[in-house]
């Protein structure tokens, strides 16, 4: 028997949305349980012992298991999947993708996001104020090298969608969210349209 899949997040997170957008993808049903991060439901005593430490969704629970980490918990789901490339250095790819996105695109993109479109403009810190130019600058970056990078290519690794273009979509569809403007990025416009095309895609909000 094949243990349940349980979501542990809050669904306005594209964090969250890369792990069910996965899950489609490839067939599998997840379970999804709601926390509002907002009202700190993730900084809870119960939920840091018990879900994850690091008070953060999504996580996804496997069995009695816990995997925290969006593309930790994206990669379990779609491991063995056409997801996963099987030529080690397609692999290794999709992996650099991956953690790139993690490092240089949603620090940036997602974090002014949350900000803008769930804090509020008239709500942010001064920290906060003065952080964001440099997540605007670096976000644009991020854009700009995803849109050389599809220079006359369709998807991120080798002929093929894989995990890496999962990861990197759910956050760069919605960057207009936090006023970045993709019409500066047009292959990145036609890669999206691309992965909405999908057979098996589901939206943010589904
Ligand atoms: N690197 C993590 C980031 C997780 C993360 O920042 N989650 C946010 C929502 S997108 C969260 O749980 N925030 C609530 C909090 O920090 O209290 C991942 O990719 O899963």
């Amino acid at each position: 028997m094949t243990d349940r899949l349980l979501l542990h997040e809050d669904s306005t997170s594209g964090n969250c949305y890369k792990v069910r957008l996965t899950a489609t993808m490839v067939g599998k049903h997840l379970d999804r349980r709601e926390y509002d991060i907002m009202k700190g439901e993730t900084r809870t005593p119960d939920f840091l012992a018990n879900v994850n430490s690091n008070g953060r969704i999504p996580v996804l629970q496997v069995g009695d298991g816990f995997i925290p980490e969006s593309n930790a918990a994206s990669y379990y789901i779609a491991e063995g999947s056409h997801l996963v490339p099987t030529d080690p250095f397609d692999h290794a790819d999709m992996l650099h993708w991956m953690f790139w996105e993690q490092y240089n695109h949603e620090p940036n993109i997602a974090t002014l996001r949350f900000w803008m479109h769930s804090l509020g403009p008239d709500n942010l810190d001064d920290l906060k104020r003065l952080q964001m130019p440099g997540k605007r600058q670096a976000g644009n970056a991020a854009l700009k090298l995803m849109d050389d990078h599809l220079f006359e290519r369709e998807w991120f690794v080798g002929e093929n969608i894989s995990l890496a273009d999962i990861c990197l979509f759910a956050y760069t569809h919605v960057a207009p969210d936090a006023d970045f403007d993709l019409e500066r990025y047009p292959r990145v416009i036609e890669w999206i349209e691309r992965i909405k095309r999908q057979p098996r895609y589901i939206a943010m909000d589904t």
